[in-house]
């Protein structure tokens, strides 16, 4: 080994108390992946002991530089780095319990788990499109608040980041949208889990990366001078900057190095001894020298001095901008909107209004979108189809980004994620609209929206069979039932243009829920002809009108399937059945109702009939035992909606029919 400089030998040891604590802990679990933590340390000692503005007394410090592990699967990196920076919220008995029930060092970083980790990540790439996101909601902000908000979003992805298509997607509106304080630390170990990264990929990375009009810079990652130089230089740029870090996987290990077997298994016990013999780190298990403790400790002492400037600074704003900045920053809707659309209902019923959901979603939009600022739209390039765009809204764009509305390009995934990273950033209510068949393009997104209880709001249109003529590939069949499967997930399907307003008010004030809008792309009929001061798509489903006390049939349904249902109560009323309908607006908040509720609606009718137009499943779950389901179980086809309509037997002759059989 060269002979070690003092500055080196001081860096050195920073190092490795990262990776003996990631080494320890992944050989105490006997599970986990140390070829990450290893390999990345030197970038990331670099990055927090001289660039990363971060206090960890104050974690949530709203102007702190973000930092994303976006290859989750080096979690013990990010373990080690709160553990060793001082967080209150980490302890090195938690690194002891990496990995077991109810740790906070779970096997990948969970958000809300510690304070300092700003995302769940672990699906490769999905870091990556949630740091797009907060780099963007940090320049959104800039334009209402100034210096208040100015601050760097550090990732560290990896090649498996880098390959993932959502990391194209994401890297390509990051360029366009010269996210010039947004900085990647590539991960370029030229490992993953099968072997040689090259058994699978030939591009140049770099390359790829300079045609999204990215500035690129290429390093040694293991050089300390070569990094600091890079962060230099990147936190001057005008563009995105990717800092390809030549790396060794399990750097240290001398059996394991730059091999595919460093990257998610114990070095094992033998290696292990090896490995502190070629770092030079003689202490036990978990043992972090003091002196090495202590420096890790000092090295906020920069971030924490700009706490206390930024402080300063915003003493210094108006009171009136205090008080905004800070309803923007805890996700307080305006009164101004709950007025505003207790307003459009009360003039709704006076003026009741044959619309597609969708255009209500948009009329909506519209009422609420000037009251809120932080309200920012965007769609895949189905603005004009989902209707997402706010008449008066402006283009979010460079160098200013003074507006609300993104054009997130044909990029479903890329935008869910940013999303969920404009969501955690704080400060925005992002909504995103796409046709719901392609909710399948942006899933694992809508996933992690769920896992991390964030309020982003989905906008699907074009919900069913009744979009028609562009046929099966674009019409819904399963997609309800699997974003209703997803845990956290409201979804909502709106009958009319009252249940559109009641559902996005539901949506705006359900601040730990991601929510779903299924929307119609065809006209519906109004159903709600009373004003309610009550919203009753609240309660998931509700009682919509009933014939008799002990109505024979309850017809239960959803957005346009409830006229559906209108109309067959009147075919049954017409032969003297009685019968009642009951709207299912949101499946999730009917479970959260209580059993006496639940009981209420569920009623005690002879005969019970779902009706949707797309899978069963899932209604067995709302309806009592029995329920006839009137669905469709195979894929649309192309037609007018009409047609189609009858063709699936969703009409209420045909569903008249099937009722009589059951009586
Ligand atoms: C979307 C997704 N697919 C697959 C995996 C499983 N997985 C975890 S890490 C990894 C790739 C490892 O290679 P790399 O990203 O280069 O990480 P390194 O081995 O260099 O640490 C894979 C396929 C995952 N976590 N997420
Ligand atoms: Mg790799």
């Amino acid at each position: 080994m060269p002979k070690e400089s003092n500055k080196n030998k001081t860096h050195n040891a920073l190092a490795n108390a990262i990776r003996f604590l990631s080494i320890d802990a992944v050989q105490q679990a006997n599970s986990g992946h140390p070829g990450l933590p290893m390999g990345m340390a030197d970038v990331a000692t670099v990055l927090f002991t001289k660039f990363l503005k971060f206090d960890p007394a104050n974690p949530k410090w709203f102007n702190r530089d973000r930092f994303i592990l976006s290859a989750g699967h080096g979690s013990m990196l990010l373990y080690s780095l709160l553990y060793l920076t001082g967080y209150k919220d980490i302890s090195i008995q938690d690194i002891k319990n990496f990995r077991q029930l109810n740790s906070k060092c779970a096997g990948h970083p969970e958000y809300g788990h510690i304070s300092g980790i700003e995302t769940t990540t672990g699906p490769l790439g999905q870091g990556f499109g949630n740091a797009v996101g907060m780099a963007l909601s940090e320049r959104i902000l800039a334009t209402s608040f100034g210096k208040i908000s100015d601050h760097f979003t550090y990732v560290i992805a990896s090649d498996g980041d880098l390959m993932e298509g959502i990391s194209h997607e994401a890297a390509s509106l990051a360029g366009h949208l010269k996210l010039n304080k947004l900085i990647v630390f590539f991960d370029d170990n030229g490992i993953s889990i099968d072997g040689p990264v090259n058994l699978a990929n030939s591009e140049n990375t770099t390359n790829r990366f300079k045609s999204y009009q990215w500035n690129t810079i290429s390093i040694d990652g293991h050089n300390p001078d070569s990094i600091a130089k890079a962060i230099k230089v990147a936190q001057k740029s005008k563009k995105p900057t990717l800092i390809s870090c030549k790396t060794k996987i399990g750097f240290g290990s001398p059996n394991k190095e730059g091999k595919s077997s460093a990257h998610g298994s114990p070095l094992g016990n033998d290696e292990i001894q090896l490995t502190r013999k070629v770092l030079n780190w003689s202490n036990e298990p978990f043992q972090i020298p003091l002196k090495v403790l202590n420096q890790w400790r000092t090295c906020s002492t920069f971030g924490k001095a700009e706490f206390k400037k930024w402080n300063n600074s915003f003493s210094k704003i108006s009171s009136k901008q205090k008080t905004e900045f800070n309803r923007r920053i805890k996700g307080k809707i305006p009164t101004t909107v709950t007025k505003a659309l207790t307003t459009f209902k009360k003039k709704l019923i006076k003026d009741p209004m044959s619309l597609a959901t969708r255009q209500s979603s948009e009329m909506v939009i519209n009422k609420i979108s000037g009251l809120m600022p932080e309200f920012i739209g965007g769609s895949a390039d189905l603005t004009g189809s989902n209707n997402t765009k706010a008449k008066e809204a402006q283009i979010i764009a460079a160098p200013k980004y003074n507006g609300q509305y993104i054009y997130y390009g044909i990029r479903e995934h890329a935008m869910a994620a940013i999303m969920n990273g404009m969501s955690l950033h704080q400060g925005i209510i992002p909504f995103g609209g796409t046709f719901l068949i392609f909710a399948d393009y942006c899933k694992p997104s809508i996933r992690l929206s769920g896992l991390m209880e964030q309020r982003v709001i989905y906008v699907l249109t074009h919900d069913s069979i009744g979009l028609g003529e562009d046929g099966p590939t674009h019409q819904p069949i399963e997609q309800l039932a699997s974003l209703r499967a997803t845990p956290n997930v409201n979804v909502y399907r709106p009958a009319d243009t009252y249940e559109t307003i009641e559902c996005w008010e539901q949506a705006l004030n359900t601040s730990k829920n991601p929510s779903v809008m299924a929307l119609t792309r065809q006209k519906l009929s109004p159903i709600r002809h009373v004003y309610s001061k009550e919203n009753l798509c609240s309660y998931g489903a509700y009682e919509l009108n009933s014939s008799s006390k002990k109505p024979t049939v309850t017809l239960y349904a959803s957005g346009s399937e409830v006229n559906l249902a209108i109309s067959t109560m009147k075919l049954l009323n017409k032969n003297k059945i009685s019968c009642r309908v009951v709207s299912v607006p949101c499946f999730e908040l009917f479970k959260n109702q209580t059993p006496a509720y639940q009981n209420k609606i569920k009623g005690s009718s002879k005969v019970n009939v779902s009706i949707e137009a797309g899978v069963k499943m899932g209604w067995n779950d709302i309806c009592p035992s029995g329920t006839l389901n009137i669905s469709i179980e195979s894929f649309g086809a192309s037609a007018p909606y009409e047609e189609l309509y009858k063709y699936f037997g969703l009409s209420s002759e045909k569903i008249y029919k099937q009722i009589i059989k059951k009586i």
